[in-house]
């Protein structure tokens, strides 16, 4: 067996920062544990009954929790808690953050499970990470503050796709590399090193039903994205699975764009600022791509609350930029 382990590349990785406590790679093994424990629940979640469905609960979000929504929470939660060494957790499925060990240095924002609306028709989904550094003194409490950070200060970002194969994906700000898990025998291998973004790309998605309720912009985007040109290969081809970790994750090794744009449903965007957008922006930029929210960059946004939502356009620089070019143009 000639690949790497998870467990090894973090390990390795670790002496790329002498003098580190290793704290941040007890937190990434933590991750690793959680996720194995969440894909075997994910894998069987058509056959166990008592996982399928709704826990009865509303999140934040007002969204309907699916029980593995709950399930994959608590999971992350004790991973990462038992590790001693992170302060506190802001999740897509608690009101407000969480305290935990006040000796802890980092903090976690995290989406357990992205997706979960397609859990019950065995659609891809995902979790999304994202770690910082406490800037509230260690010995206290955490404070809403050390969550609030700008997305230019993580870390560490990553996901977890449980799909055909459930794979992990992240970056600690020195490139991006993909691992795939072996359930046979428990273990994460790397399988895809230093991923970026391909050079063409030809892929958008989009819930195109919510074009008609996008800005001009992006309706005249979506319109250039569908012309007949060879020339700048197209028609673009459309590609929406309704789970951003799949759909980001296919953009990533295929080429393409992902847009959540503000609509006069969603006036903000849908999508959460903290532990989406940031995280895969984080991810997107070390893979040689770009992520903005059709004008700023997502990660120079200076966040206001836990669970704030953003409109978000990430991907290839070159799709993107065009985009944000029929955004300009309306104003
Ligand atoms: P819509 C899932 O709820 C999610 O947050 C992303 O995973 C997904 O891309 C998007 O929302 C789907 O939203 O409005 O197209 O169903």
């Amino acid at each position: 067996m000639n690949f790497k382990t998870l467990g090894e590349f973090i390990i390795d990785k670790q002496k790329d920062f002498p003098g580190s406590s290793g704290d941040l790679s007890r937190i990434l093994s933590a991750i690793r544990l959680a996720s194995k424990i969440v894909s075997q629940q994910v894998n069987k979640a058509g056959l166990a009954r008592h996982i399928l469905g709704g826990a009865g609960s509303e999140n934040i979000q007002g969204e309907a929790q699916q029980k593995l929504d709950v399930y994959a929470d608590e999971r992350f939660i004790e991973a990462l808690n038992n590790r001693g060494n992170v302060c506190g957790i802001g999740s897509e499925e608690n009101d407000d953050f969480i305290e935990l060990n006040k000796e802890g240095k980092y903090i976690i924002l995290m989406d357990p499970l992205d997706g979960s609306s397609n859990i019950d028709v065995n659609v891809s989904i995902g979790t999304i990470f994202s770690v910082f550094k406490r800037v509230s003194n260690v010995g206290d409490s955490v404070e809403l503050k050390d969550f609030l950070q700008p997305g230019t200060e993580q870390v560490a970002a990553g996901y977890v796709l449980y799909g055909s194969s459930t794979m992990m994906v992240y970056t600690t700000g020195n490139g991006v590399n993909g691992f795939t898990y072996d359930p046979g025998i428990g273990v994460f291998f790397l399988s895809h090193p230093d991923m970026t973004f391909p050079k063409k790309s030809k892929i958008y998605s989009m819930n195109e039903g919510n074009v008609k309720r996008s800005s001009k912009g992006v309706q005249d985007y979506i319109n250039y994205c569908q012309e007949i040109d060879k020339s700048t290969n197209r028609p673009h081809t459309g590609r929406y699975i309704g789970s951003l970790v799949a759909d980001f994750h296919r953009n990533l090794i295929k080429g393409g764009i992902y847009m959540y744009p503000a609509t006069d449903k969603s006036p903000k965007g849908k999508l959460r600022l903290l532990y989406e957008c940031n995280p895969l922006a984080f991810l997107t930029e070390q893979a040689g791509g770009k992520a903005s929210d059709g004008k700023e960059r997502i990660m120079e946004i200076k966040p206001t609350e836990l669970h704030q939502r953003v409109p978000y356009f990430v991907g290839n620089t070159s799709m993107v930029e065009k985009a944000e070019e029929f955004i300009a143009k309306e104003n």
